[in-house]
């Protein structure tokens, strides 16, 4: 087997959810929370007899696994999950309509519109090109255009085949109903390679209305080096694929649309709320996994440095890739995982006013590590961190702030789950 693929997540198998959903999906009042949180209990019960876990709170209020003693009750206004639906197939990443539905991405080429209440789910959307599915690969990321209510463009990251192998690419296309039309391909990562692991990817917008896209190594490690490819870096596109004025000066050769390089496998991506800067997380190889302010023109390492090691090497410290120290001449990530990775996917900065406490922190979902991790942030250095709904035992692919101040999260297992309380 390929080393560098060893821990790819879609590996593991996709079942580890068997716990029941709530019979009724968002709650609408206390009186169908309470319905819910009833539901919940009795499949967390039913769930210890199987030797599962369960858990509605973050710090883990329902679960325990323990097969000897009822679980607790979560404590009165801890976050807690909901699930919204279960009905999604392999959800890679979403977005907020204007009006409240949700586009989910299906890795396996196909996008659906979700209801903001999660009770109902359109048919696939026409239009959406072929992808290819095998690996790592499939449709990724979507997001809406800063204007959808005057021109209602949605963009999408997916793995696209051609000569040379595959690469990550973006499209876009005009929502009509439940078809894309219009439908054109603005980017195309060069250049297509052998291989179905790593294809990141991430789409934020600017508050510019350029387009940020986060594009993984393809597994081929050295050329996130190499400023001619699009390997390994992030790029700022203009909405119609064109460069745009100020991107970083790289040198004669460097490709113009490229923002930063050396990174890895970024699969969470997101703005700062206050500083308007990209931040992104990466998986690492054997640890290493990071979570990186990215700078204009930034060297993030990869893959001459990381605090991860080869794969197979014992753990520790000696087998730091290039010691592991980015400093001085990469940039240092703000935060990383040693010595096993957790294989971050998704990140968002929390600004709404349902939890207070957590104004301005960085969450982020593991997808191995089966966890939303909560990072306490002064400025651009971490104070704290810690990792909540661990007993869902969910795979965590993507997260996001909805229009209602709640976090919502996408699970491998096919789930799209709100944060509330
Ligand atoms: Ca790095």
């Amino acid at each position: 087997m390929n080393r560098r693929h060893q821990h790819t997540p879609w590996q593991e198998p996709e079942s580890r959810a068997a716990i029941p959903d709530p019979p009724v999906p968002a709650p609408a009042n206390n009186h169908r929370r309470q319905l819910i949180n009833a539901a919940w209990k009795l499949a967390a019960l039913a769930a210890c007899s199987t030797g599962a876990l369960a858990v509605v709170s973050a710090y883990g209020g329902l679960g325990g696994g323990s097969d000897s003693a009822p679980p607790a009750p979560p404590p009165a206004g801890a976050p807690r999950a909901v699930v919204l639906t279960s009905a999604l197939s392999s959800p890679w990443g979403f977005a907020f309509l204007p009006d409240g539905r949700i586009v989910v991405t299906q890795r396996r080429g196909t996008m659906v519109i979700v209801s903001a209440d999660g009770t109902t789910k359109s048919a696939p959307l026409s239009g959406v090109p072929a992808v290819d599915s095998a690996g790592e690969g499939g449709l990724l990321d979507v997001a809406i255009d800063p204007d959808f209510e005057i021109d209602p463009w949605v963009y999408w990251t997916y793995a696209e085949s051609g000569s040379g192998g595959s690469g990550t690419a973006v499209a876009r296309g005009r929502l009509s109903g439940t078809a894309l039309v219009d439908v054109q391909v603005i980017f195309r990562q060069l250049p297509k390679v052998s291989g179905e692991g790593h294809f990141g990817s991430r789409l934020v917008f600017r508050s510019d209305k350029t387009l940020y896209v986060t594009l993984d190594e393809r597994a081929e490690e050295r050329p996130a080096q190499d400023l001619t490819t699009h390997l390994g870096k992030v790029i700022r596109i203009e909405r119609d694929g064109s460069v745009p004025t100020g991107n970083p000066d790289l040198g004669g050769t460097a490709r113009p649309e490229l923002w930063s390089l050396g990174h890895r496998n970024p699969q969470g991506a997101a703005l700062h709320p206050t500083t308007g800067e990209l931040w992104l997380v990466e998986h690492g190889p054997q640890g290493g996994d990071e979570l990186n302010r990215v700078t204009p023109g930034g060297n993030y390492g990869w893959p001459v440095k990381s605090y991860g090691c080869s794969y197979g090497a014992p753990v520790g410290t000696a087998c730091r890739i290039g010691g592991g120290t980015h400093a001085p001449t990469y940039i240092e990530p703000v935060s990383y995982w040693v010595p096993t990775s957790i294989a971050p996917a998704g990140l968002v900065f929390y600004t709404g006013a349902g939890f207070p406490e957590w104004q301005g922190n960085a969450f982020l979902g593991a997808l191995a590590g089966q966890a939303l991790w909560r990072v306490v942030l002064s400025g651009a250095t971490e104070v704290s961190r810690e990792q909540l709904f661990a007993s869902l035992g969910e795979r965590i692919r993507c997260v996001r702030q909805g229009p209602d101040g709640w976090l919502y999260l996408l699970t491998d297992s096919g789930k799209l789950i709100r944060i509330e309380r």
